[in-house]
């Protein structure tokens, strides 16, 4: 059956190649309600969407909707609702995979967000492949949910967690990934785009490096679907994790891509309902994936929604969206590196979505407060991203992030800030 999500996708495949400002910011700004709001009196200058961006109505009204007209549980019932409810779930499964351009359907796991993805198959593939010395690779820019799961692996399996280190503008050192990529190496696991320092990884030469030495690479796309075009064919990735609340779509909704012959191989995650064929006492069989990896009633209005999502931005241009949001972090980072103290951190020649910085007289807590009451959110801290701070010894950045609603004169309502911050706390 062909949806109405279906055939949005079909309507904007010729898109014209993309360029800053073909976007219509107002237009594309009167779809998402929050950004009218005011914040300490003032207008809300959104700047954190790192951390989770603003929905438009396309997703609030999908969620709305199914609450209100199709609201059942899937691949259960025999009753209308119930195969409405498992028609759109299904439909928005295919649009994840064409967001990324998977193969299969199956290819695509629903789980909470890029946080489970990655256990999950540190806890499924991780847990079947790695045993007592072999070594998981990963690097020094990963977020702790790219962290801490192959910790918790390696010392349950007496294995090593090894780490490709980076430079001071940020760049994962090659030369060094191919010193320690070897023959214990069973997986690299690596961020496409670092929600510390923005930059983005040559995932595609890593993938290829890796796959030369028969080890599988999972990426961690949190930072990188919401703001360019992803073809999991094309970089030839095993694993594939985002989550959907960066993408514009509702929080506790994500995607874990696996090439169907790696899901097929793995364990299951959890127990449950849905996904088994039979259960005796004696033994239970599973389903073939996805379904294996998704025991129990799932987020179906989360996944509603970020069909909705990803419908949006596909409607809208993914490439449009890249173009914009690369120019507007051009000018941020020539306005706020232009402030006497700052000093910007991440400074990679490829980066998307994030203006990291810290000021020789501001604490970044302090200017994040200093913003908030002018309106202005952004986030101050580590970013759930400790070692980063270590390698440049500091502890904690002023981060900006961008999505495809925020404009220019919003960067400068970021720089007035930063300027009056300096004023109360410079010396
Ligand atoms: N980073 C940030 O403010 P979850 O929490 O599962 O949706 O996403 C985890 C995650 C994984 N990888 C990367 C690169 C990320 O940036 C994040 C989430 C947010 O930077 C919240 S800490």
């Amino acid at each position: 059956m062909t949806t109405l999500t279906d055939r949005r996708h079909t309507d904007t495949q010729a898109l014209a190649p993309a360029q800053a400002g073909d976007l219509d910011i107002a237009a594309t700004r009167a779809e998402f309600p929050i950004l009218s709001r005011q914040v300490n009196g003032r207008r809300l200058v959104y700047l954190d969407n790192a951390a989770t961006s603003q929905k438009p109505r396309a997703v609030i009204r999908g969620i709305s909707r199914y609450y209100e007209q199709e609201n059942a549980n899937i691949h259960r019932g025999v009753h209308l609702l119930s195969v409405e409810a498992t028609e759109a779930h299904d439909a928005a499964r295919r649009t994840v995979q064409r967001f990324v351009n998977a193969a299969r359907e199956s290819e695509i796991v629903f789980v909470r967000g890029a946080t489970e993805a990655i256990n999950l198959v540190a806890q499924t593939f991780g847990r079947a492949q790695v045993a007592e010395g072999d070594e998981v690779l990963i690097t020094a820019m990963e977020h702790h949910s790219n962290i801490v799961p192959w910790q918790m692996l390696c010392e349950e399996k007496r294995a090593r967690l090894r780490v490709v280190p980076i430079d001071d503008q940020g760049e994962l050192l090659l030369d060094e990934f191919e010193k320690l990529i070897g023959p214990r190496t069973r997986l690299v696991a690596v961020t496409h785009v670092s929600n510390a320092l923005g930059t983005v990884n040559p995932v595609r030469e890593i993938i290829a490096i890796a796959h030369g030495h028969g080890v599988p690479v999972l990426v961690d796309g949190a930072q990188a679907a919401p703001h360019f075009a992803v073809d999991v064919q094309d970089l030839n990735c095993d694993f594939y994790a985002f989550s959907g609340h960066k993408v514009y779509g509702p929080t506790g909704i994500g995607v874990l891509y696996g090439k169907y012959t790696f899901l097929d191989a793995m364990p299951p995650y959890q127990g449950g309902g849905d996904m088994i064929s039979s259960v005796t006492f004696e033994k239970t069989t599973y389903k073939k994936p996805p379904s294996k990896f998704e025991a129990g009633t799932p987020d179906i209005a989360g996944a509603i929604g970020l069909g909705a999502a990803l419908d949006y931005v596909t409607g809208l241009g993914i490439d449009r969206v890249a173009a914009h949001e690369h120019d507007l972090l051009e000018y941020a980072t020539e306005r706020v590196g232009a402030i006497p103290g700052v000093r910007l951190i991440g400074t990679a020649a490829q980066r998307a979505g994030v203006l990291s910085f810290i000021h020789k007289d501001v604490h970044p807590h302090d200017l994040g407060t200093i913003l908030d009451g002018e309106g202005i959110a952004i986030r101050a801290g580590h970013h759930c991203a400790q070692p980063v701070m270590e390698r440049f010894c500091i502890p904690a950045t002023t981060r900006a992030s961008f999505a495809l609603y925020n404009t220019r004169d919003e960067i400068d309502a970021l720089v007035e800030g930063i300027k009056k911050a300096q004023k109360v706390f410079g010396q």
